[in-house]
């Protein structure tokens, strides 16, 4: 404030509304060391200019009507994008691409709005239509549809978000922190020859097919008087009963049923040690589900790793890939669009009865399309959001 240079640099005015906050905006390039940086800062303070807070500045672009909450949550997970996938998916939410989607279905129950309310205001008595005859029948219908179709994806879109959850489970010492130690290329868990080695899970973070993993090597599944071991076999199921894909390792040597009442359609099988057996067997000498893929590996070899590898890729991008259209990507999504249809849902046999009540039905939809947008005042929504940005974003 005395007058004496701080450092030299280059101020970039952006006059609103073009501003990304939509608002006059100043920025100060500097060199950016620390001292430089601090000087800056304590002068502007001095001027009466204080630090954002987290998120601030994308809070005061969505309060502007710059971007919508579904964007600003789109900018937020483009930010933390690790994986490729979460970069797509990200960025189709960021321009938009959710936005586009919700503002079809608005547009459609203001439509069938504006019938029912020109229909109460003008009664024909003469001829009251049934409700599946009625005129926003049809168009009702096919909303609650593509709302499904959208729900029915939503799975997809967390879990691009989150990552995929697959644990690795089965017997002691059938080989399955060899194999989560294959899948990670190191020494990530601690194999031993000692059964029920493994109590607490290991946890390991991968890139499959462009989509975050998260690889859980779990305490071998048996009957086990240790408590230690006990707690860490009752962590390995609930692990194993929330991941998205579950591997049951065998040992193709002594292959045992531990394990196989977890296993869901669409889990893998892997027969371990091939080594050990002359002619690992395709399939197990157990009953095995339909839709479980099984195939042969050796731990300690390396043979058959890259296949199963490619095959879990194969799994996990067949069933998480981002789709090419824009949809949900988070449980707030996901519980404003099944709000929004169950009340459409509600609408549809009051049609022909009472199109007051199928009236009401739909304005409980739209209000529920407007939370998703964050049109209406969900403050603690906000604060969740905003606050999880850095500073100065
Ligand atoms: N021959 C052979 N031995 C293997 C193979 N995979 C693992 N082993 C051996 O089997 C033993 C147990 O391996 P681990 O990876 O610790 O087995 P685990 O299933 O994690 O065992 P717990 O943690 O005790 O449940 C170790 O001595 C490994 O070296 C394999 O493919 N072939
Ligand atoms: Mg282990």
């Amino acid at each position: 404030m005395d007058g004496t240079p701080i450092d030299e640099g280059l101020l970039l005015w952006m006059p609103a509304p073009h501003s990304f906050t939509g608002e006059d905006c100043a920025e100060f390039q500097i060199h950016g060391s620390p001292a430089v940086a601090e000087g800056l800062a304590n002068a502007l303070n001095a001027a009466g200019a204080r630090q954002a807070e987290a998120g601030e500045f994308t809070r005061r672009a969505f309060l502007n009507g710059k971007l919508d909450l579904t964007e600003a949550e789109g900018l937020a997970d483009l930010i933390d994008a690790d994986t490729e996938a979460q970069r797509v998916q990200a960025l189709r939410q960021m321009q938009g691409g959710l936005k586009a989607r919700y503002e079809s279905w608005r547009d459609g129950v203001l439509d069938a709005l504006a019938q029912i309310e020109g229909e109460i205001d003008f009664p024909d008595e003469a001829d009251i239509p049934d409700d599946l005859a009625h005129k926003a029948f049809a168009p009702i219908k096919a909303l609650t549809e593509d709302m499904s179709a959208a729900l029915e994806r939503a799975e997809r879109g967390e879990r691009v978000r989150a990552g995929i959850e697959i644990a690795i489970i089965g017997a002691p010492n059938a080989g399955k922190s060899s194999v989560t130690n294959r899948l990670a290329g190191r020494e990530a868990a601690i194999v031993t020859a000692q059964a029920g080695t493994t109590r607490d899970i290991v946890e390991v973070n991968l890139v499959m097919g462009g989509l975050a993993v998260r690889v859980s090597d779990t305490a071998g599944l048996r009957e086990s008087l240790d408590v230690i071991e006990a707690e860490g076999i009752r962590r390995a199921r609930a692990r194993a009963v929330e991941a998205d894909i579950r591997v049951l390792l065998l040992d193709a040597s002594q292959p045992s049923n531990e394990g196989l009442d977890l296993l869901r359609a669409g889990d893998f099988c892997v027969l371990n040690k091939s080594d050990l057996t002359p002619m690992p067997q395709a399939t197990p000498p157990l009953a095995l589900e339909d839709n479980i893929q099984t195939l042969p590996l050796s731990a300690q070899t390396g043979d058959g790793i890259e296949n199963f590898q490619d095959k879990l890729s194969q799994t996990v991008q067949a069933r998480y890939s981002p789709g090419r259209e824009a949809g949900l990507t988070r449980a707030r999504h996901r519980d404003c669009v099944l709000r929004a249809k169950e009340a459409l849902d509600r609408a549809l046999p009051a049609l022909g009865i009472a199109p007051e009540l199928a009236g009401d039905d739909l304005r409980a939809a739209l209000q529920a399309l407007r939370e998703l947008a964050g049109e209406t005042d969900i403050e603690a929504v906000f604060d969740r959001i905003f606050s999880r940005f850095c500073v100065g974003k």
